[in-house]
């Protein structure tokens, strides 16, 4: 008698046991015990094994390059300079998983160049000058994420201002249709014209 519950107790525990390892297995186990703590291991489990499905942060970029030209048409430098700042700070995140292997040449093309553009308008708070320079890149280089990446779902405009850049003409991107011109600011707010609409 002793020796029938000692066996038993070992085979329930060796069932145990053989469940909880299969639990975190595959689908098939969940098939052939379908009780809801498998179901639950089972969820766990799916959340792991799925690839994660990080996405570019192109609307953070974005957003951060709109503060920074609308700073620059209100000539505040330092304002410049926070958003310019926030545009390293959110490509440091990026994970490259978020990354297509189509996008992925494009992206190596532009992410340097962002990096050091957004860097120089960070670190020159004082210089609006020089700022303006370095924007003339950083359109450029946003110009080419949102060929790459889109456009962040929202209506955007390139604009372009034939007098910057010492005359030889400049680009920006703007989420108004209207022009304010973050090369000139204030001295010449309403030089330029809309060239497209990306949508
Ligand atoms: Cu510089």
């Amino acid at each position: 008698m002793t020796n029938l519950i000692l066996s038993i107790a070992i085979a329930t525990a060796s069932l145990t046991s053989c469940n909880n390892n299969n639990a975190t297995d595959t689908k098939q186990t969940e098939v052939k015990n379908d009780t809801p703590v498998t179901s639950a291991v089972q969820k766990v489990a799916d959340t792991t094994v799925t690839p994660t499905t990080a996405t570019f942060p192109v609307k953070e970029i974005l957003a951060s390059y709109l503060q920074l030209k609308n700073a620059l048409t209100k000539d505040n430098g330092k304002e410049a300079a926070t958003a310019g700042n926030a545009i390293v700070a959110t490509l440091a995140t990026v994970d490259m998983k978020s990354i297509s292997a189509a996008q992925m040449k494009s992206y190596m093309d532009i992410a340097d160049d962002l990096k050091e553009n957004a860097e120089h308008i960070g670190a020159n708070a004082g210089k609006l000058d020089h700022q303006r320079e370095h924007f003339v890149m950083l359109s450029k280089d946003i110009t080419d994420l949102i060929k790459t990446f889109g456009n962040g779902g929202q209506t955007l405009y390139k604009d372009f201002c034939p007098m910057a850049n010492d005359g030889k003409g400049a680009v920006w991107i703007s989420e108004m249709k209207e022009i304010k011109n973050p090369y000139f600011g204030k001295a010449m707010a309403t030089c330029g014209s809309v060239k497209e609409t990306i949508q």
